[in-house]
């Protein structure tokens, strides 16, 4: 089968979509992992997270066996019964109420091999186009964009286009955060020509905004107004390339006659909340500049007007021309480590394998023919927010989740628990066994994770690159596309019987170059150049990206020749009328709440949240306010706050970052009910969907932050995980040898209780010391002389640092001098506290770079670097250093 497991391997990152190169290196307890010189995407670069994988490798909380639920117990069991079980489900419910009573929930991180067979399987076989992804969450706003402007769902630049321009503008996009290695890129750029311009475009002042040359901080919401003004500026300052818009498009006139109802400046300015002088400095800019990227994410897709939103910058490219060639054009960022993958193999529910359409007959029928398919669906099947209405309906009856946490993900996401708990057969595919979806299971089914499975992933400038294997499989993993052909045979379906996963790939290459000609189904997406590659040839593939011919290289830019995929080879302007999000702030729920993610943490944390060096940077959940609402919601900076919407409530700590204006709140998604009691933010998100793309408005909900009253604040480091169940409000973190819990109490504890919650026996060696009068109990737990756990708790927050209590995890015994001050929280004659954690890599302190800025006079990141080390490794942390510096 899979090639040997070799000393070092090349392969791409799993987590975002910039996909960066790894050199992967198997050691006794993980990886060495480093950057890949060689990769084109990258050379070499890796930012926190990546150079954290070798940490988050181990088995433990993986799903190692196939499970079957029942009478509420999971019960361990074979591959066979498990298919067996979940074979005859689904061809009863099929043959009872049709293919559309089963369904399929997949993911931007499965590989294209995985990805391709899901879609095979449920489009071709089934019969049946229910098969959406977490896709739909995050790209579907930029897959319907593109498709009205250029007739394909094509990214026309690549990431060089970002060094070749003299204007980048982020749009709703914290690249610093996000897509860091590509945003070193532009760093490093800028630095080598100063005279290149950053814009930002956000509502909240981001990390990323530490490199930009002008912020505009727009109001949540409103950027079709902002870019239809700018398309009218543009033709009124003579900016447009007529020759261009004559021969290469179509439907001007349309787009600036809505576009010119945003001809004043003030008007603009005013619906944006902006400054007039940045919206006209920023208009100026972009029209004086030819090399323009401007470049989006999920500020944008993530709206009730996503893909106009989408359309409305991708306008501008085309009224100047600003396309196709190096230095410029519009730039679809992706989320997802595979989000391209999924588009090439028709992930979406209303899309088909190579860039085909499902509600097209001319379309169906060249894949139908093509797959030699039995019962095609015929029509485009549910999106997520309605797939999961259907199911609550009771309309679908089986669903398969593979690769996403949707009762995490999704908005309104107690709804999606409900639907989940009605539904007959749940099928969840993962690596990790206690995920929230998991434990609505009937099946649990182990996957293969990185580093042990392999297959392709396309990046955001359409490069494919390898996953390769480097660890053995544990336990009874398999890679997804395992499991779903063993299916396909259960239920009799011919053409899944693939040699490996070369095999696979094979197909995919092979289909995108059938009945791709003129007169026939012409499409741009092409990789039938990498058709016929044998298992040798598959291993040894380099980066290349698409779309790739037969006797061609690979394509840095498309439409160089100013052909567009729409039959008369012209691309669409697209009027877009601008609309408010459509659920608005109210008295009840006066405040907007924005959603997004955090610089060392991955969606869900299944992964992420097993490094106990991504966990300093951001231990707790938190709600972001301006102090003015903070004040008038009755909430203090660093106590507890309860978000809550008309769908639900969470709690977090409040905070004060600076960067929110009046107005709105901010909640990172990363958080779910294994880290937190009561974080999960998808609960409170509402379930708004954009009209054409079905994604969902996860960046505004109108929400009401209350205080949320406890008694008593304290925190837990225990090498055991604890049951807390009967605490207010926890948080979970993983720390070095230790597990973190942050509390906050309503019921008293008392010394008992403490020894109770920590597992403290009759004779345990235990130390504590408890001030009534002043509300606090401080206590440890002590084996064999190490240090076991330790409870902190007061009636304020301001409790001892963690940082040197938990380095006392890592010694074999306690010194006596540690055990006389452990209670104390700190050392003797500890040094200053570090502060919340900046740089991950070293592990240095918020508090610790202020103090050398000030005692040496610092000026810039490197004098930093060169004096306490932050930043000298990755360079993820550049941007808040740089911040650091700003703010002094
Ligand atoms: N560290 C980390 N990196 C990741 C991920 C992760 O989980 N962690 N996930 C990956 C995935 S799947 C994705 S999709 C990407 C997402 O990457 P990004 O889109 O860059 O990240 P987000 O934090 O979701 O949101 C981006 C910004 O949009 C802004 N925004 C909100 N509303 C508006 C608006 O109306 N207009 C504008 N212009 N901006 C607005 C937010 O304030 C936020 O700063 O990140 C990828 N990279
Ligand atoms: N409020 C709010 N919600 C959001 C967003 C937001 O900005 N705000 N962003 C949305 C976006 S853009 C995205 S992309 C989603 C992401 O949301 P999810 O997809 O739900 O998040 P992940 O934690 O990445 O979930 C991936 C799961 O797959 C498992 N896994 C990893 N590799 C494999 C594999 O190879 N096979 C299998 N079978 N399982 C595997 C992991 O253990 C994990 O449980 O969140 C969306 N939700
Ligand atoms: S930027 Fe970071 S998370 Fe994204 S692919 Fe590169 S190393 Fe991985
Ligand atoms: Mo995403």
């Amino acid at each position: 089968m899979g090639a040997p497991i070799v000393a070092s391997v090349r392969t791409t990152c799993p987590y975002c979509g910039v996909g960066c190169g790894i050199r992967a290196t198997p050691t006794v307890d993980g990886a060495l992992i480093e950057g890949d010189p060689e990769h084109m995407a990258s050379r070499g670069r890796l930012c926190v997270k990546g150079s954290a994988l070798g940490e988050t490798l181990g088995l433990d909380g993986r799903l190692l066996t196939p499970a079957i639920r029942e009478g509420g117990r999971l019960r361990s069991t074979s591959w066979g019964e498990a298919l067996d079980r979940v074979a005859s489900s689904f061809a009863s419910i099929i043959a009872e109420h049709g293919p559309d009573a089963v369904a399929m929930y997949v993911s931007g991180q499965l590989l294209t091999e995985d990805y391709y067979v899901a879609n095979k399987f449920m489009k071709g076989f089934v019969g049946s186009a229910n098969i959406d992804t977490n896709s739909r969450l995050c790209m579907s706003s930029a897959v319907a964009g593109h498709k009205r402007a250029f007739g394909e769902d094509l990214v026309p630049g690549c990431y060089e286009d970002f060094e070749l321009a003299d204007l980048v503008v982020l749009v709703g996009a914290n690249t610093a955060w996000c897509h860091p290695t590509l945003f070193q890129r532009i760093a490093k750029a800028k630095e080598a020509r100063p005279g290149m311009r950053i814009v930002a475009i956000d509502p909240r002042r981001t990390a990323t905004c530490e490199l930009a040359d002008l912020h505009l901080p727009l109001k949540a919401g409103t950027d079709v107004w902002l870019f239809n003004g700018l398309l009218s500026y543009l033709a009124r300052s003579g900016a447009a390339d007529k020759a261009f818009v004559a021969a290469h498009t179509a439907g001007l006139e349309a787009a600036l006659l809505e576009a010119d109802r945003c001809d004043s400046i003030e008007f603009v300015a005013r619906t944006c909340g902006v400054d007039p002088r940045l919206l006209v400095e920023f208009y100026e800019m972009f029209a004086a500049t030819t090399r323009v990227v401007t470049a989006f994410s999920q500020g944008v897709n993530q709206s009730s007007s996503g893909t106009d939103k989408v359309n409305s910058i991708i306008n501008c490219h085309l009224l100047t021309g600003r396309i196709g060639r190096p230095g410029m054009g519009p730039f679809s960022l992706t989320g997802q480590p595979n989000a391209m993958g999924g588009r090439e193999v028709g992930g979406l529910a209303n899309m088909l394998a190579s860039h085909l359409d499902l509600d097209q007959p001319a379309h169906r029928e060249v894949v139908r023919s093509f797959w030699d398919a039995p019962r095609m669906a015929d029509k485009p099947g549910l999106k997520a927010v309605d797939l999961f209405r259907a199911i609550e309906e009771g309309k679908v009856k089986a669903v398969w989740i593979m690769a996403t946490n949707p009762v995490v993900s999704l908005p309104d996401a107690d709804q999606v628990k409900r639907a989940l708990e009605r539904c007959e057969l749940v099928v969840v595919s993962d690596m990790t066994a206690g995920t929230d979806t998991a434990a609505f299971g009937d099946v649990l089914l182990p996957a293969l994770g990185w580093g042990e499975k392999e297959g392709t992933v396309t990046n955001s400038e359409r490069c494919i690159s390898r996953q390769r294997r480097f660890l053995p499989a544990p336990g009874e993993a398999k890679s997804d596309w395992q499991a779903i052909c063993e299916l396909a045979r259960r239920m009799g379906f011919a053409g899944f019987d693939y040699s490996g996963v070369h095999a696979i790939f094979d197909e995919h290459a092979r289909l995108s170059g059938w009945r791709n000609r003129e007169g026939e189904l012409p499409r741009q997406f092409r990789i039938d150049g990498l058709a016929g590659m044998d298992r040798a040839a598959y291993d040894a593939l380099e980066p290349v990206q698409w779309p790739l011919a037969p006797g061609r290289e690979g394509t840095r830019r498309l439409f160089a020749d100013g052909r567009f995929a729409h039959a008369d080879g012209r691309a669409r302007f697209v009027a877009t009328a601008p609309r408010a999000p459509a659920n608005a702030v109210s008295g009840e729920f006066p405040l907007a709440l924005n959603t997004g993610r955090l610089r060392d943490q991955w969606h869900t944390m299944t992964r992420t949240g097993k490094s106990p060096r991504l966990a300093g940077h951001a231990p707790e959940p938190f709600v972001d306010l301006h102090p003015h609402d903070a004040l008038t919601s009755g909430v203090r900076e660093g106590e507890l706050a309860r978000v809550s919407s008309r769908w639900g409530a969470i709690v977090a700590r409040v905070a004060h970052s600076g960067g929110i204006a009046r107005g709105a709140a901010f909640v990172p998604i990363h958080w779910n009910g294994q880290t937190a009691s009561d974080a999960r933010v998808g609960a409170v998100v509402n379930p708004d969907v954009d009209p054409v793309s079905g994604e969902p408005e996860f960046k505004h909900t109108p929400v009401r932050v209350e205080p949320f009253g406890v008694s008593w604040h304290g925190f837990i480091l225990s090498r055991q995980e604890l049951d807390l169940d009967r605490i207010a409000n926890w948080t979970r973190v993983r720390g070095a040898g230790f597990v973190r819990y942050e509390l906050g109490g309503r019921d008293p504890v008392s010394p008992e209780q403490a020894r109770a919650l920590l597992g403290a026996g009759e004779d345990a060696d235990w130390i504590e010391y408890e001030d009534r009068a002043e509300g606090m109990l401080r206590c440890a737990l002590l084996v064999d002389g190490r240090l076991q756990a330790c409870l902190f708790l007061s009636r304020r927050p301001d409790l001892p640092a963690r940082a040197w209590l938990g380095g006392l995890f890592a010694e074999a015994e306690l010194s006596a001098k540690d055990r006389a001050t452990l209670l104390a929280g700190r050392a003797p004659r500890q040094g200053l506290d570090p502060g919340p954690i900046v740089c991950s890599c070293f592990g240095v302190g918020r508090d610790t770079i202020c103090r050398a800025i000030a005692e040496h006079g610092l000026t810039d990141s490197a004098g930093v670097t060169a004096c306490v080390r932050a930043g000298g490794n990755c360079g993820s942390c550049l941007p808040e250093i740089r911040q650091l510096l700003g703010t002094r």
